[in-house]
């Protein structure tokens, strides 16, 4: 029997180690849920890094037997490994050059060498589990170079590959050293999937022009293969967030912050901490929309969530001190003694807060200056049981190509981000509701589960397709 295995980075569950035992904590974020239904089914078993370093052997033999009876499969790596392959070329090479960065971006061997010596550990790892009849699905930038490994020690196995981040200009490619072995790396696969079509457009030009393979319709040939892109725009279990939104718990939060903010209007702002997501950007428009406004000032506030990440990178704890500041003089200038500009929180919040959050928001404010897709704007849509509130959303957020009935801007133009924010506050509530109705039927019908069977179907398509080729 043929059976699917799934490889991303980290594992659907963090092992955390205290004082005298391991937790393990399931994630639930949204690859964990859209792929939830495929890797527990008998059989499969997803690959990646279980979160914690294990230097003794037994533990080590402990964590795997434990994620083995949730259909895990771990790839341990050292500390070494995650300075120089995950914060290293990960986050400080390919992170920053697909997002656009490249002034952030660094280039340095060691760290590619660590991140081939890795994606080669979790090629090992994924063959003494695969058979030649195998699914194999490899998630995300940190394992550009996997699809290729993998081909070459089992050429009949299905692979597919997805990319949750952009893939940027020509132009933008073109700079990386290693540029033409990370294309090759992805042509491994049978089937490569991007969120949007301009992602996908900008990955066959790349691979015209270092490589000089043509494509038609989406269709690449190789000398050895054929290869098939196309755009899978990933969505959010809807269900999950329309009902805990509902939930008693999350009108229970949403009555304790309506009581203590009063009469006062939410603006809301939820990001993981990165200098792609355009956080003080949005502080500046928020403090332009006061300055031009004066009559919102005691009337709004600023909500504004940032999750702790990547803090290790320089221009990680360089941003969270430019958003301290920012938030500290705008607050000071504007604040009185019973109305504050911007509620400022850095750290997580569970979901049923995050829920109450979105239900208490008029105005979502979804502005990255790159995103590959933004889950946040899908989850603020599916929570609004009275479609009620406006999404402002950027241009260059991959949820742009679907929701073109959010307030779509230019994250750069503060002028304009500060008008949107006017402009949403005094949208009347017919066409509120009108614009969120049609947002809301988009985000339901394509959720994530929708999405993980587009890809496999395609996948299995792809298959059949290089079968009848090959025969021909
Ligand atoms: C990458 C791509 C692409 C945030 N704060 C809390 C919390 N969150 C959850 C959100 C959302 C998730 O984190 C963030 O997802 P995004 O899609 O917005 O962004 P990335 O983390 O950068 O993800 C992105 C995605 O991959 C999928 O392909 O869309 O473009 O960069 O689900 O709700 N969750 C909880 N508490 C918080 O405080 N519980």
């Amino acid at each position: 029997m043929s059976r699917t295995i799934i490889v991303s980075n980290r594992l659907p569950t963090k092992v955390l180690r205290t004082e005298e035992s391991l937790t393990f904590q399931p994630s639930e974020g949204g690859l964990a849920t859209g792929l939830g239904s495929i890797y527990r089914e008998k059989g499969n078993v997803w690959v990646g890094w279980p979160g914690l370093f294990v230097e003794d052997p037994a533990e080590e033999q402990h964590i795997t037997e434990q994620l083995q009876q949730d259909s895990m499969a771990p790839v341990f790596l050292t500390e070494a490994e995650i300075r120089d392959f995950y914060e290293g070329f990960s986050n400080s090479t390919l992170w920053p050059t697909f997002h656009y960065f490249s002034q952030y971006a660094t280039y340095e061997q060691a760290h590619w060498e660590a991140y081939v010596a890795v994606n080669e550990k979790f090629c090992q790892a994924v063959l003494a589990l695969a058979g030649p009849d195998d699914t194999i699905w490899v998630h995300d930038y940190q394992l550009l170079l996997l699809p290729e490994m993998l081909r070459r020690a089992r050429p009949e196995c299905t692979i597919g590959f997805f990319l949750h981040i952009p893939f940027p200009s020509y132009e933008m490619i073109r700079v990386l050293p290693w540029r033409a072995e990370l294309l090759q790396g992805m042509l491994g696969a049978d089937l490569i999937g991007f969120h949007t079509f301009g992602y996908m457009r900008h990955f066959l030009s790349a691979v015209s022009q270092l490589l000089g393979y043509s494509s038609q319709n989406g269709q690449i040939e190789t000398p050895s293969r054929t290869v098939l892109v196309d755009a899978f725009p990933m969505g959010i279990d809807y269900q999950r967030y329309e009902t805990t939104a509902a939930s008693a718990e999350a009108k229970r939060h949403e009555a304790e912050y309506r009581e203590a903010l009063r009469e006062v209007r939410v603006i809301l702002s939820i990001d993981r901490l990165d200098y792609t997501k355009g956080i003080a950007q949005r502080l500046r428009a928020f403090e332009v929309l006061l300055q031009r406004y004066p009559e919102w000032r005691e009337q709004v506030s600023l909500i504004m969530l940032v999750v702790p990440s990547r803090d290790q990178v320089a221009q990680y704890a360089a941003l969270k001190e430019e958003i301290d500041e920012l938030v500290g003089r705008i607050n000071s200038q504007y604040r009185t003694i019973t109305w504050n500009p911007i509620h400022y929180f850095y750290r997580s919040f569970p979901l049923e807060e995050l829920s109450s959050l979105y239900r208490l928001a008029e105005v979502a404010l979804v502005t990255p200056m790159r995103d590959g897709m933004n889950l946040v704007a899908k989850e603020f849509i599916a929570s609004k049981a009275d479609q009620r509130g406006v999404l402002i959303l950027s241009e260059r957020a991959g949820a742009a190509r679907e929701l073109s009935d959010a307030i779509i801007i230019n994250p750069t133009d503060t002028n304009q981000l500060a008008e949107a924010m006017h402009e949403a506050l005094v949208m009347p509530e017919e066409e509120q509701v009108q614009r969120m109705a049609a947002l809301q039927s988009l985000v339901r019908q394509y959720n994530v589960f929708a999405w993980t069977k587009l890809f496999m179907d395609r996948l299995q398509y792809s298959k059949i397709k290089q079968l009848t080729l090959a025969t021909e």
